[in-house]
C-alpha cells in the first residue's frame, strides 16, 4: 500500500514532505524532482556518454550519475555510444578523442579540477564534463549533480572550477578503541576492530561525500596518538581505508607519536637527531609504502599538552620535523606539523606562545613540511582574532586548521553555522604584504610563493546515522569543503546551496533558514563569550559556562587567566601595557587592535582590560553592554525557534523534531549560560542590572555546583 502511494507520488511528481528521513544522505540525496525542474533535468540527461572502459574513478562519478539521475528523474540515463542532443558527455579528452576539437581550455584545471559546458558535439546540443584526470571527471559529476539539485539553469552551462588549496583535508580525532575526541557524534565511523576484512559501505559513502565537495585527505586518528597505529595490524586498517577511498582521491594520512621509536621500536630514544631513531622512521615509512603506496604523509602534535616531541631531547620544532620528513621525503610525503603549543613552564601570555616558539624557525623547516596553524592564537573559540602566526613565517608553507566538531560551540545540539567564523579567518587581513595579504592568500600559498597549501578540519563526523550528531552541523562539514576548494565562495552562497541540497529549494524555506544559520554563530558568541571574551568554557569537557574557575594548575587553563575580572573591570590587556600580544602583529593591525577607538567589539576585551563604566560608543557602559549581550544571544536563539516553527510543512517529521528539540535545548542552555556568566561577573562588579534585564534564575553558588561528569568527548 505504501509502496503503492510512494508510486502514485512519484507519477504525480510531488515529493512528499512528510517522508521520513534520518539525514544519512547527507546533501546527496537525489530526491523525486516536482514536474517542472524534472524536466530542465531530463532534458540535459537524456543519456550519457562515456569512455567504454572506464577507470574506478570514473566509475564511481558515472554511478553518481546513475543514482543521482535514477533517484531525480526516476530512472538512470541510457548510455550513448554517439553524440546525441541532451547528452551528458563525460571524459577526459585523451579518453574520449572527440573533446580535442572542441579546445577546451584544460590546462589551468590542474589534476583535480574540472570544466563543464554546454556545446554542439558532431551536431549534437550536449553538456561536457571534461577535466585532465578521472578525478577531475569525478568532481564535475558532482559538480552537475548539485546544479541539477539546486535547481539551477543546465541547458547554457560554461563554468570551470580548479581548488586553490592543495592539501584539503579531514582531520579526525579518532582513537583506536572507537572514542572520538571531541567528537559529538556517537563513536568512531572507523569500525577499527572489524577492519580491514569488513569494509563498511559507510566509507564508500563518506568518500562520496567528501569528494562531492572536494575534500582530498583524512587524518585517520587522534593527534593525541596512539603509537600503536603505526603497528603492522593497524597499518593494514588504514590501508584498508585507502583502498576504499582511492578511487574518490582521497588520501589517507595519520597522526604520529614522537616517542613511537622507543615505544614500538625498543630504542632507547626518540632523539631526532639520533641516527637509529631515524632509521626506524625510514623503514616505517618505507612500510607504511609498502601497504598504501599513495599514503599522504604525518600529521604530528608535538610537545603540546604533554605529548612528546624533540623539546624532550633539546630539539627543536624543525629539527623532529625534518628528520621524519627525510624519511617521507623518498616516497613524495608530506609532514604537517602542528603550531598548537603552548608551555607549562612558559610564564609568556598564551596567545603569543606558538609564534614566540615558531617564528624564529622560518626557513628551517624542509622542503615537505607544512605547519599547521589554528584560526586564531588559543584555541577554536567562538570567536578569536587570527594567528598572528599567519604573515610571519613568508619561508614556511602554513595550513590553516579549524575545527569542525563544536568543542567549544554548543556540542552538537547547538545549531551553530561555522561558515561564517571560517570566512571571517580566511579574509582576515594579516597586512604582511600589504593591505589585501590576506590569511586565505598566505595558506594559498599565493602570498608567499609556495607550492604547498594546505588547509585542515578538525571532523565533526561519527557513527550517528545522521553522521554529524545533528542535520544542521552537516552544513558545517559541508562549508569546510566548499570553502576549502575555493576560500572566495561566501557563506551564505554556501549555506543556500546546501539547504536546497538537504531540504528543500522551496524559496520559502531557503530565505528564513539561510537567514538563522547566518545569524547562528554571533549569537554562540553573545550568550557564550561577548565582547572578545574566550575560554570561559567549564573544565575538561567544556560543557556550559565556568567564568569563575581559577584553580586549575596551569593559569592558561583557567577562565579566570582569560576574563581577568574582577571589582574594577574586566578584560586581558595585551597592548604594551599589558602582555603585548599586539605587537606579534603586523603593525597597522597592531594598531587597530591596540587603539580603544579602532578594536570594535568583537575584539574588545580580547586586547584590553576595562573599567566596568567604561563607556562604549554607543554611550552605554560595559557593564550594561555586557549584560545586554548575554540576552541578545538567547533571544537570537529564541528568534530561531520561531523561524523553524514555521516551517514544518516543508521538512519530513523526523529531521523537522529532531532540530527543534535541539533549539530547544539550544535556548535552554543559553539561558544557562546568560544567567551563570552574569551571577559571577555581578559578584564582582556588584552593579545593579541594566533596567528591563531579567535576574540569573538562581545564585552563583548553584551555578558553581553544576556538575557533568558524563559529558561526551572528554
Ligand atoms: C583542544 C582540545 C584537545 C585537543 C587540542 C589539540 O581540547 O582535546 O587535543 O585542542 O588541538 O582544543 O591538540
Amino acid at each position: 500500500m505504501t509502496r503503492l502511494l510512494l508510486a502514485l507520488a512519484l507519477l504525480l511528481g510531488i515529493a512528499p514532505a512528510a517522508h521520513a528521513e534520518d539525514g544519512y544522505d547527507l546533501w546527496l540525496r537525489y530526491r523525486p524532482l516536482a514536474a517542472a525542474p524534472r524536466a530542465v533535468v531530463a532534458a540535459q540527461a537524456a543519456a550519457i556518454l562515456a569512455p567504454a572502459d572506464p577507470s574506478p574513478s570514473l566509475r564511481a562519478a558515472l554511478g553518481e550519475l546513475d543514482r543521482g539521475l535514477a533517484g531525480l528523474l526516476g530512472a538512470p540515463p541510457p548510455r550513448a555510444t554517439t553524440p546525441r542532443a541532451g547528452a551528458l558527455v563525460i571524459g577526459t579528452p585523451a579518453e574520449l578523442p572527440r573533446l580535442t576539437a572542441l579546445g577546451l581550455p584544460l590546462a589551468r584545471l590542474g589534476d583535480e579540477g574540472y570544466l563543464i559546458r554546454s556545446v554542439t558535439l558532431d551536431g549534437a546540443a550536449v553538456t561536457v564534463i571534461a577535466a585532465n584526470t578521472d578525478i577531475g571527471l569525478l568532481h564535475g559529476a558532482f559538480a552537475w549533480l548539485r546544479l541539477a539539485q539546486t535547481g539551477a539553469r543546465l541547458d547554457d552551462l560554461d563554468m570551470s572550477s580548479a581548488p586553490r588549496i592543495a592539501i584539503r583535508m579531514l582531520d579526525h580525532w579518532d582513537n583506536l578503541d572507537r572514542s572520538v575526541e571531541r567528537g559529538y557524534a556517537g563513536q568512531s565511523i572507523w569500525d577499527w576492530w572489524r577492519l580491514p576484512d569488513y569494509r563498511d559501505p559507510r566509507y564508500t559513502d563518506y568518500a562520496r561525500a567528501n569528494a562531492s565537495i572536494g575534500i582530498n585527505g583524512a587524518v585517520l586518528n587522534n593527534v593525541n596518538a596512539a603509537p600503536d597505529m603505526l603497528t603492522p595490524r593497524f597499518i593494514a586498517k588504514a590501508a584498508a581505508l585507502a583502498d576504499v577511498f582511492r578511487p574518490y582521491g582521497i588520501k589517507v594520512w595519520l597522526s604520529v607519536n614522537f616517542a613511537s621509536p622507543k615505544v614500538l621500536g625498543g630504542l632507547p630514544t626518540a632523539d631526532p637527531l639520533d641516527p637509529q631513531v631515524a632509521a626506524w622512521w625510514r623503514a616505517k615509512a618505507d612500510e607504511i609504502y609498502a601497504a598504501i603506496p599513495d599514503f599522504g604523509g604525518f600529521l604530528v602534535k608535538a610537545n603540546s599538552e604533554g605529548q612528546p616531541g624533540p623539546g624532550d631531547y633539546h630539539r627543536s620544532h624543525a629539527e623532529g620535523a625534518n628528520m621524519l620528513a627525510a624519511a617521507l621525503r623518498p616516497h613524495h610525503g608530506i609532514v604537517i606539523w602542528r603550531a598548537f603549543v603552548y608551555s607549562a613552564d612558559n610564564a609568556e601570555d598564551r596567545p603569543r606562545q606558538a609564534y614566540s616558539e615558531f617564528k624564529p624557525l622560518d626557513g628551517r623547516f624542509a622542503a615537505n613540511v607544512i605547519l599547521q596553524v589554528k584560526n586564531g592564537p588559543v584555541d577554536f573559540q567562538p570567536r578569536e582574532p587570527f594567528s598572528p602566526l599567519f604573515g610571519a613565517m613568508p619561508e614556511t608553507p602554513l595550513a590553516l586548521e579549524v575545527q569542525i566538531t563544536k568543542e567549544y560551540l554548543g556540542f552538537a545540539t547547538h545549531l551553530v553555522y561555522l561558515a561564517p567564523l571560517f570566512e571571517e579567518a580566511l579574509d582576515a587581513d594579516t597586512y604582511a604584504k600589504g593591505k589585501g595579504s590576506t590569511v586565505a592568500k598566505v595558506i594559498e600559498g599565493r602570498l608567499d610563493g609556495h607550492a604547498l597549501s594546505a588547509i585542515a578540519g578538525v571532523a565533526n563526523i561519527g557513527s550517528d546515522r545522521d553522521w554529524t550528531g545533528s542535520d544542521f552541523n552537516q552544513a558545517n562539514w559541508y562549508a569546510f569543503g566548499r570553502l576549502a576548494w575555493n576560500p572566495d565562495l561566501s557563506s551564505r552562497t554556501i549555506a543556500e546551496e546546501w539547504i536546497k541540497q538537504t531540504f528543500t529549494t522551496d524559496p520559502a524555506f531557503v530565505a528564513p533558514v539561510a537567514a538563522m544559520m547566518m545569524g547562528s554563530r554571533q549569537a554562540a558568541v553573545d550568550y557564550m563569550t561577548p565582547l572578545g571574551l574566550a575560554h570561559q568554557m567549564a573544565t575538561g569537557h567544556h560543557y556550559g559556562p565556568a567564568p569563575w574557575v581559577g584553580d586549575l594548575d596551569r593559569p592558561e587553563w583557567n577562565p579566570t587567566y582569560y576574563n581577568r575580572a574582577d571589582a574594577n573591570g574586566i578584560g586581558f590587556d595585551r597592548t604594551a601595557s599589558g602582555s603585548d600580544a599586539v605587537a606579534q602583529y603586523a603593525p597597522p593591525v597592531a594598531r587597530r587592535f591596540a587603539d580603544l577607538g579602532t578594536v570594535g567589539d568583537d575584539y574588545l576585551l580580547w586586547f584590553h582590560h576595562l573599567p566596568w563604566g567604561y563607556r562604549m560608543a554607543s554611550g552605554d557602559s560595559l557593564w550594561n553592554t555586557l549584560v545586554s549581550r548575554y540576552g541578545r544571544g538567547v533571544d537570537a536563539v529564541a528568534a530561531m525557534q520561531r523561524t523553524w516553527a514555521g516551517l514544518d510543512r516543508y521538512v519530513d517529521r523526523e529531521r523537522y523534531a529532531k532540530a527543534a528539540t535541539f533549539l530547544a535545548i539550544q535556548h535552554r542552555e543559553a539561558g544557562w549560560w546568560r544567567d551563570a556568566s552574569i551571577a559571577y561577573f555581578q559578584s564582582l562588579s556588584k552593579l545593579p542590572l541594566p533596567p528591563g534585564a531579567r535576574p540569573p534564575a538562581h545564585d552563583l553558588d548553584y551555578y558553581k555546583a553544576l556538575r557533568f561528569p558524563y559529558a561526551p568527548g572528554h
